[in-house]
């Protein structure tokens, strides 16, 4: 059996949680990320028949039974993941009854995974359904885009037009536009379920006064995918104040988009 250290999956959540927390986007225990692995591929590392304990997952994840995911860890910072991915991160099968997470590695120190467990599962339930590629759920606090959350209204369409407006080829990466919600007690199941439902629509999810969720086919396209809202948003906060001499228009967001031949959200276009 090879050394789960040197897989890919791995080195990916090294990469990714140090290129995030670089960014500013998690500060201390800020953040969190759920990866759907491919069973063949976590078998080349680990025996799936050794599992090192059970523990609760708080609510019925059954239509992810059998399911690997490998997941940040609760308290755990993202600075530090890199040093120590075994303490940092754990690989867990969520059990036939859908009440139990199985940890075959990893949370070495006797933790477990993020609090945000629900509204990860709950979203991958969602996303999975929108497109059965979808393997990453990622949530992180991008400074520019919690601070536009302080001046600008809370709604999916404005959200979305004023973002589409500030990069010319936001559109083209979130053609689905942004769902935004209102404070929320995070860590529970109620913000899971909320957040579930906008991930039927769309594949970033904002947290309002909080934070946004990310999800996408790889680590590179989630990542990207934050990183172009984070993108939109600081050049709004560098703008917002300012008097506007120019404006992408309604017009240009549909020549790109037809350009690009994206399937953009026509509702949100004046
Ligand atoms: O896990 O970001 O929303 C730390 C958080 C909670
Ligand atoms: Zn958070």
């Amino acid at each position: 059996m090879k050394d789960v250290l040197t897989s890919k999956f791995i080195k990916e959540m090294c990469l990714t949680t140090a290129n995030m927390y670089r960014l500013g986007w998690d500060e201390r225990n800020g953040g969190n990320i759920s990866y759907l692995l491919d069973e063949k591929e976590v078998a080349e590392y680990l025996d799936l028949n050794k599992v090192i304990r059970e523990i609760p997952i708080g609510f019925e994840a059954k239509e992810l039974a059998g399911k690997i995911f490998l997941v940040t860890g609760t308290g755990k910072y993202f600075k530090n993941v890199t040093d120590d991915p075994e303490n940092n991160l754990g690989i867990v099968r969520i059990k036939a009854d859908g009440k139990t997470a199985e940890l075959l590695w990893g949370y070495k120190d006797g933790g477990k995974f993020t609090s945000e467990f629900p509204a990860h599962m709950m979203s991958h339930i969602a996303r999975l359904k929108a497109d059965p590629k979808n393997r990453v759920v990622m949530h992180c606090h991008p400074t520019y885009l919690l601070a536009m959350n302080f001046v600008h209204e809370l709604e999916d369409r404005a959200f979305t037009r004023s973002l589409w407006q500030m990069c010319t080829e936001c559109i083209v990466v979130f053609p689905d536009g942004v769902g935004v919600l209102p404070w929320m007690l995070c860590g529970t199941n109620e913000i899971g379920v909320a957040t579930a439902s906008k991930m039927k629509d769309y594949r970033v999810v904002v947290w309002g006064l909080h934070g946004v969720y990310g999800a996408g086919k790889d680590m590179d396209e989630t990542f990207g995918l934050i990183e172009t809202v984070e993108k939109a948003a600081q050049v709004y906060m560098l703008t917002a104040h300012l008097p506007r001499k120019n404006t992408i228009t309604d017009e240009n967001l549909v020549t790109i988009a037809n350009h690009f031949k994206v399937n953009y959200r026509k509702d949100f276009i004046d």
